[in-house]
């Protein structure tokens, strides 16, 4: 994998650049769409490619590896046969999702101990058998093993959990660089800086992760309960001693405006469920501000759902879709989750314009305003 920056802005550290793998290109600032189980929820690969214009999807090893089974993947060739996506494909380790199983899951040095969330079977995951299950999975990026300490953990456990996850990191680079691509393209691991919200930590993990030569850095445990001014800052820290010329991935964020200011601060990737989870929820984001689509004042609303949405769902009427969210029907969910990842989409390739035109900045705080008004 490589990484061109192209151009940083002024009185910004926003970047645009070119990510390139052997699924060919990402242009910077990007946002994954999220695919938990293989599928991005409701959408088509078609659409996700030729409508949305995603140019990178998320997979989950917690899921893939529950369901359907990594023997199963591996049969059907990886990932990408399995759910016909030829794009890049990043996949999270499990140790987020792992985390939110709270009571049912315990940690050691070894690894996670965890019970499946659909049969209640026991199971673990280590910084070595996470690697060669992403592996397998096929990812073109793969994360590292870490733990993700909630918002509010204090001084002492966020410091513990850090060393974790820096004994897992190493445990994590052993494994990856022992080991061989299953499919004939190559793969690259990407460390998780953790930290908490505590500067002195946050400026140990990145020192700490800058010591792999890796081809991307990822910053997570933030968006987990912490203040926004706090995800910002620590953003902010991170960004300010992560090496220049490689990517970085803000795990897990967030919503429009936090894309943006992420951006501002220097982040180049982003993933997170907002867009489709919020969508099947009848939650629209939109250049103009946010609309609640259940809201009873779109009942005779014939206009279409976004005038300057990208996608052709746009074109059918708020009526239409509120109509569809109110009586369940399937096709109100998909409508709400392609507009919205349309709309993100749309969102990080007009910031990476106004990045390369030299007008970020203005464009970024007139549209904060705008974003976070409710229609
Ligand atoms: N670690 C991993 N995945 C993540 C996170 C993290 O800290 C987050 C936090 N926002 C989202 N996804 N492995």
């Amino acid at each position: 994998m490589q990484f061109e920056l192209q151009k940083t802005a002024e009185n910004s550290r926003a970047r645009a650049g070119v990510i390139t793998t052997d699924h060919g290109a990402i242009e910077t600032p990007i946002f994954m769409p999220v695919g938990t189980a293989g599928s991005v929820k409701g959408i088509h690969t078609r659409d996700i490619k030729d409508d949305i214009n995603a140019q990178i999807i998320l997979g989950n090893t917690y899921h893939l590896y529950l369901r359907p089974g990594i023997d199963i993947i591996e049969k059907a060739g990886g990932l990408h046969k399995f759910n016909r996506w030829d794009r890049p494909i990043l996949t999270d380790s499990g140790g987020f999702q792992v985390f939110s199983l709270g009571d049912i899951r315990k940690l050691s040095d070894e690894g996670a101990r965890f019970q499946s969330h659909i049969d209640g079977s026991y199971h673990l995951f280590t910084p070595e058998n996470v690697m060669d299950i992403q592996r397998t999975i096929g990812a073109d990026i793969i994360m590292a093993f870490d733990e993700c300490t909630p918002g509010d953990a204090d001084y002492e456990y966020a410091k513990r959990s850090l060393e974790l996850t820096q004994r897992w990191l190493e445990r994590c680079f052993k494994q990856f660089n022992s080991t061989e691509p299953k499919y004939g393209y190559s793969q690259t691991l990407f460390p998780i800086v953790q930290g908490n919200t505590f500067t002195d930590l946050r400026k140990a993990a990145v020192a700490n992760v800058k010591t792999f030569d890796a081809d991307g850095y990822a910053i997570g445990g933030l968006s987990v309960g912490e203040t926004e001014q706090e995800m910002y800052e620590m953003t902010e820290v991170c960004t300010a001693d992560l090496p220049e010329n490689k990517p970085r991935y803000l795990m897990g964020v967030g919503t429009p405006v936090n894309i943006l200011e992420g951006i501002h601060r220097g982040i180049d990737m982003f993933d997170c469920v907002m867009p489709t989870r919020n969508g099947r929820n009848g939650m629209l984001f939109t250049s103009e501000g946010i609309i609640n689509i259940r809201n009873k004042k779109w009942a005779n609303d014939h206009a279409p759902i976004d005038e300057n949405g990208t996608s052709f769902v746009d074109q059918y009427s708020k009526a239409y879709l509120r109509h569809l969210i109110i009586s369940n029907e399937m096709l109100g969910a998909q409508i709400a989750s392609q507009h919205n990842l349309a709309f993100y989409l749309w969102l990080v390739k007009t910031a990476r314009q106004k990045i390369q035109s030299g007008d970020f900045v203005g464009w970024k705080n007139e549209m904060v305003i705008k974003l976070k008004e409710r229609l």
